[in-house]
């Protein structure tokens, strides 16, 4: 391959006499180099090197299957591997579209109850000490449709029933570091995060949450922001729900108490039973997925294959998943692929041999604080059926004697 190589690069010199011209000095090599004629580049196999990469033409992943304006789209989860997603396929939220902000005019504000209220500028974050984490971020509205009475429900695939959920390794200054530089009051309980987009997003955050991991992101996989994860800067909540993770953040007001916005109030509080809501719902409770197989897979036969799937929890790390491959009769432990991070989009695998029949796959995943991810019946008693967000219970996909796979709702 090596000698194939250098051949091609500079016909007329073998690896072998290089390396002889290496050997007996420099200038030797170079007089012999220059003694041939410079290679023809369009003889070269193959396309040439670009200047931005691009997926091999028969790779089909897509975050919308169909045209037209959206206001969210989804990753592709039975399409992946391992535990990143790519930036393209991060699933996006957008409440009043994407707007286009210049990273030299864009200034953060933080104010309040603080001794020193200050603006910084992009430049001004990059200076702080960065930092670096993998992390998920899940839509807390994801994955409805296994929990409302839905006669389509069964023809969804691990994208369209849960694909408001990615994960990235996120970096930016933590801002704990901005809070301490500004002097946050001692009397400062929670804080404003306010973004720049139509929709001017506003959430309000626990001042804990502030000093713990929050973090004022600039970049995603080793880049840039994209324009629609918030470019240039977002707030990064690791663990909390999506909403609150505000995209093109202008404002943090520190204050005594929460402000009652919208988002907060009217959107993003679960009713419950008993006629009250539940306000604040801020961390994502575990929860796995079972992505192969799933709808619209067609199981070839009966053999050996493996059952793959993503299990996170917005409490820390996933302790550990159990799935079931006979309707829940059984549970055998799967087995997690390293890293298993705090937070984070954790892979799980287990070899399984169908025999052919009837039978219903599925995963419950238990993090570090003991937490499992309930049944649809036990979520539906303490939730109530008109609860809107933050649907964990157990996925199920039953396979039929012919192969096919589809969503069993009610089968867990
Ligand atoms: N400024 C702003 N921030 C926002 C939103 C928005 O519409 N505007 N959507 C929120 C919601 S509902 C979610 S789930 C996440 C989605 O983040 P993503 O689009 O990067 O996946 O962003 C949150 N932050
Ligand atoms: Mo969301």
């Amino acid at each position: 391959m090596l000698s194939r190589m250098s051949r091609t690069i500079r016909p007329g010199i073998s690896r072998r006499r290089a390396l002889v011209a290496g050997a007996s000095g420099v200038i030797g090599a170079a007089a012999a180099l220059t003694a041939q004629t410079p290679p023809d580049t369009t003889k070269i196999p193959g396309t040439g090197a670009t200047e931005i990469g691009a997926r091999s033409p028969f790779e089909k992943a897509k975050r919308r299957p169909g045209p037209g304006r959206s206001t969210s789209s989804t990753t592709p989860l039975q399409e992946l591997h391992g535990i990143i997603t790519p930036a393209d396929l991060h699933f996006e939220r957008h409440h009043a579209g994407i707007p286009s902000i210049d990273p030299a005019h864009y200034s953060l504000l933080v104010h309040g109850m603080v001794a020193r209220p200050t603006v910084f500028t992009l430049a001004d974050l990059k200076r702080f000490p960065a930092r670096s984490m993998i992390r998920f971020l899940e839509c807390s509205g994801n994955g409805g449709r296994n929990y409302r009475p839905d006669p389509e429900a069964h023809t969804l695939s691990p994208q369209q029933l849960d694909g408001l959920t990615s994960c990235s390794e996120w970096t930016g200054v933590p801002l704990a570091t901005l809070l301490r530089e500004v002097g946050v009051s001692p009397n400062a309980s929670w804080f404003l995060a306010e973004s720049m987009d139509a929709a001017v997003l506003a959430r309000s955050i626990p001042m804990e949450k502030g000093f713990d991991d929050a973090l004022v992101a600039y970049a995603q996989n080793g880049e840039a922001l994209r324009p629609g994860q918030g470019y240039p800067v977002r707030l990064f909540l690791p663990g909390y729900e999506g909403s609150t993770n505000v995209k093109w953040l202008r404002r943090i007001e520190v204050a005594a108490a929460p402000f009652m916005l919208r988002e907060e109030t009217s959107k993003y509080t679960d009713p419950l039973p008993d006629g009250t809501a539940r306000q604040f719902s801020l961390v994502m409770d575990a929860k796995s997925i079972v992505t192969e197989p799933a709808f619209p897979d067609r199981l070839a036969g009966a053999g050996w294959r493996e059952i793959r799937g993503l299990a996170w929890s917005g409490r820390g790390r996933i302790a550990h998943v159990d799935v079931s491959t006979d309707g829940g009769r059984s549970w055998q432990r799967a087995q997690l692929e390293d890293p298993v991070l705090p937070k984070c989009h954790t892979r799980f695998r287990l070899p399984w041999h169908w025999s052919g029949g009837e039978t219903v796959i599925m995963s419950r995943a238990t993090d570090e604080t003991g937490y499992a991810q309930p049944t649809r019946a036990e979520l539906l008693a303490v939730r109530g059926p008109g609860t809107q967000y933050h649907f964990n219970n157990i996925r199920a996909w039953r396979v039929a004697a012919d192969g096919t796979v589809t969503l069993a709702t009610g089968a867990a």
